[in-house]
């Protein structure tokens, strides 16, 4: 079903990740193709394919943008919530690539803008819940990692896919800090990567990606905490064992392999049965797998979710 919560246009910023993608492909044959699209979000988004709504309730207006990039972790620019939109400027995102390595037949180097061009744009409302009991609405732009990984072709030993954020402590001075084992790190079971919800984003409210938000692309992991849906990716290694992320080295008793939000698992730190919803003043419920209960839950079937948080 095609649905677009239209945003005030106030937020809406007016250049979209179309003329990005245009101005990227200059000179392609391509580009000629996408000459003809207007300039309004909700056509872009039709014109990318479908636009997923998984929510059938009132609870997907979403959050603001200027929210959305002013309160935001990315401790490589700063641990407060306010120093990414800071000081995430000094991040250059183009060129860029993503090395996609390990146990798969055809690794590669994937260019930013071929990855944009080879693989289907959509646009896809997902709830975010951090950890840290606060959730958000937004409205990414990306493409299924399925489709990236089925380009690769993972071996029969391939069990689990790793993350990797760049590591340049030039352009990101929170790497010179003691505080995670760096380069950020995070990692999925195969099924979970190839879950059709996994997505690599490349935008949000119909740009590209603000830099505090993870440019120029990063993971996006609705039913897991925020942590897991790790930005700026530079590298993918599909491995035959479980991954150790960069937050479950620091520590293991609050953060585990698989994240699943879930409001009946208690974390020391925080209540995890409710959330603040950024820009409301009262709580709400968090929901089982934040929302996608329908959707991921087989993932599961038969495993002990308090041990296997
Ligand atoms: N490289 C990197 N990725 C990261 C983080 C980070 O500090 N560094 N923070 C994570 C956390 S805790 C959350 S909640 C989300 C926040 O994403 P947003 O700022 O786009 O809302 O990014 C995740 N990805
Ligand atoms: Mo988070």
């Amino acid at each position: 079903m095609y649905r677009y919560p239209r945003p005030p246009s106030s937020e809406i910023t007016p250049r979209h990740v179309f003329e990005q993608r245009r101005s990227l492909m200059k000179g392609m044959a391509a580009g000629m193709a996408l000459g003809s699209l207007g300039s309004s979000p909700a056509l872009m988004a039709r014109e990318l394919g479908s636009v997923t709504d998984t929510d059938f309730g009132q609870d997907l207006s979403p959050t603001p943008l200027e929210a959305i990039r002013g309160y935001s972790n990315f401790y490589e620019f700063g641990t407060a919530k306010e120093d990414p939109r800071q000081h995430a400027h000094q991040l250059r995102t183009d060129p860029w690539s993503v090395r996609v390595e390990g146990l798969v037949d055809k690794p590669g180097t994937f260019a930013l803008e071929d990855l944009i061009s080879r693989f289907q744009l959509e646009e896809r409302i997902y709830r975010l819940r951090c950890v840290e009991a606060w959730s958000m609405v937004i409205p990414w732009i990306g493409f299924e990692l399925r489709q990236l990984l089925k380009a690769v072709q993972p071996t029969s030993e391939a069990r689990f896919v790793v993350f990797e954020t760049l590591h340049d402590p030039e352009q990101m001075p929170g790497q010179k800090k003691d505080l995670l084992d760096w380069p950020y790190r995070e990692g999925l079971r195969l099924d979970e990567a190839m879950h059709p919800l996994t997505l690599m984003a490349v935008g949000l409210y119909g740009d590209t990606l603000p830099k505090e938000n993870g440019a120029p692309i990063r993971l996006v992991v609705p039913w897991k905490y925020g942590f897991k849906s790790i930005k700026s990716v530079v590298r993918i290694r599909l491995q035959k064992e479980q991954p150790t992320s960069s937050w479950q080295a620091v520590q293991p008793e609050e953060y585990g392999f698989y994240a699943n939000v879930n409001p009946n698992v208690k974390h020391p730190r925080w209540h995890q049965a409710t959330e603040r919803r950024v820009g409301e003043t009262g709580r709400r419920k968090t929901l089982m797998f934040n929302g996608y209960e329908s959707e991921v839950a087989d993932l599961y079937k038969g495993m002990d979710l308090e041990k296997h948080f």
